[in-house]
């Protein structure tokens, strides 16, 4: 399904006056701090954040699930999603494919598709985290119940190595260049497992699969702390993370999930650290209050998002860079919104935590640290957050033919109506 560009047009044409006066104040008062607005609405557009596949349907709880109408059943409708959220925002270029919940049945008809929406295909998940009732991710028949790459029978680890391997040629054949591994791989009750076989098996699964996969791509490894196990997790923090990636390859790096950091973790900081290892791999953004909620970006925590891309920022405007474009994707699942607006709004959240973060001005941050200015470094960065940068988002969207308001256009043209009308309020699981 197309938008109707010109009802998008519309959409803004109420808010154009508003819009520009707006834009001339802020850009005005950024000119006065030495910061160039064209600037940040150049960086903005080249922000593009990849759509999760499984996020575009209602996501469920084992406390059961509550689907809206609408939604997609196919990799084909799915990817026609992502297209009206490219059109309605200008933010999301990509989607992230999980298999086997999203096997290519002609994967060349696929790419071409997805191209006839201006998108293309980021990093491809692979799962050994469940058994896929097709048998689609278990080559051998075998079980994950006890852990895929840490499993202490060969003939697992064989199959999920396998299965990657499956997950990348999918991914070939549809021009992306990397693939993201999540391991649930772990324990449940101290004496159930050996942590340091649990390892080292993983380890070496990881450097099979990396043996086999293409030189110009890239292996994410996202580390979680627990869940589905609740005792212990191999890759469970960034700190494991990163002793995999390395011992991994020079192209392993080290995906980021922010859901997945134990509360009051400084995230900002641990971010830090795997740029300062040229480790980064990139982003799965969501924002949580407890545990892996899943919920939408900056919707609990968006001072911490804010801090993340000031940690983005001092990288991105850096000299050192690493070999890597960084992956902006979202991961997210939605229990009670309707997944589209769900999205929208996390696009609209890590925008702004962006536009908050390219307005500090770092010369000036870099001398009030070295001369201990504690107040003064904090005051800077808080007078950015406190900035109103939406008149540069709008404007970078208005640029890609993308509404000032995603959200209100959603919903002024009826899109979810459309959908329901096509689609019927059949229910579809194609995801979490
Ligand atoms: C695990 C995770 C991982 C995905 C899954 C959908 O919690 O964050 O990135 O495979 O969610
Ligand atoms: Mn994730």
């Amino acid at each position: 399904m197309n938008l109707d560009r010109n009802q998008i047009t519309d959409c803004n044409k109420q808010l154009m006056n508003f819009h520009q006066q707006e834009l001339d104040i802020v850009s005005a008062k950024l000119d006065q701090q030495g910061i160039n607005s064209e600037e940040v609405i150049a960086d903005i557009i080249k922000l593009q954040v990849a759509t999760p596949s499984w996020a575009l349907g209602t996501g469920a709880t084992r406390f059961g699930r509550f689907p809206g109408g609408g939604e997609p059943a196919t990799l084909e409708e799915k990817i026609s999603d992502v297209g009206i959220l490219k059109q309605l925002s200008g933010q999301t270029s990509s989607i992230s494919l999980h298999i086997p919940w999203d096997i290519p049945d002609n994967a060349e008809e696929v790419k071409e598709l997805a191209a006839s929406y201006g998108l293309t295909f980021d990093s491809m998940n692979s799962n050994t985290f469940m058994n896929d009732p097709r048998g689609a991710n278990t080559p051998n028949g075998l079980s994950y119940k006890y852990g895929s790459m840490c499993n202490t029978q060969e003939a697992v680890r064989e199959q999920a190595i396998q299965h990657n391997i499956d997950v990348i040629e999918y991914g070939k054949r549809l021009g992306s260049d990397s693939l993201t591994v999540w391991l649930a791989d772990g324990s449940n009750y101290p004496g159930q497992a050996n942590f340091r076989k649990q390892f080292e098996n993983v380890q070496d699964s990881l450097q099979q699969i990396y043996k086999q996969m293409p030189e110009d791509w890239f292996m994410f490894t996202e580390h979680k702390p627990f869940e589905p196990n609740f005792y212990s997790t191999v890759n469970n923090d960034w700190g494991s993370n990163l002793l995999l990636a390395k011992g991994t390859g020079e192209r392993c790096l080290c995906l980021v999930d922010l859901g997945h950091h134990l509360p009051n973790t400084n995230i900002e900081q641990v971010v830090s650290r795997v740029i300062m290892e040229k480790r980064l791999a990139g982003f799965h953004f969501n924002d949580s209050k407890y545990s892996d909620d899943d919920l939408t970006v900056g919707s609990l925590k968006p001072y911490q998002l804010f801090l993340i891309f000031n940690e983005l920022v001092e990288y991105m405007k850096g000299d050192e860079k690493q070999d890597n474009e960084l992956a902006w994707m979202i991961d997210a699942s939605h229990n009670t919104k309707d997944p589209m607006e769900d999205l929208l709004q996390s696009f609209d959240a890590i925008a702004l935590a962006y536009a908050q973060a390219l307005i500090i001005p770092r010369t000036q941050l870099n001398e009030l640290q070295f001369n201990n200015d504690v107040a003064g470094g904090q005051e800077l960065i808080q007078n950015a957050y406190r900035t109103d940068v939406r008149p540069l988002i709008r404007e970078a969207r208005m640029r890609q033919g993308g509404a000032f308001d995603p959200l209100a256009a959603y919903r002024a043209l009826e899109v979810r109506k459309q959908l329901i009308d096509a689609r019927g309020t059949r229910v579809a699981v194609t995801g979490l």
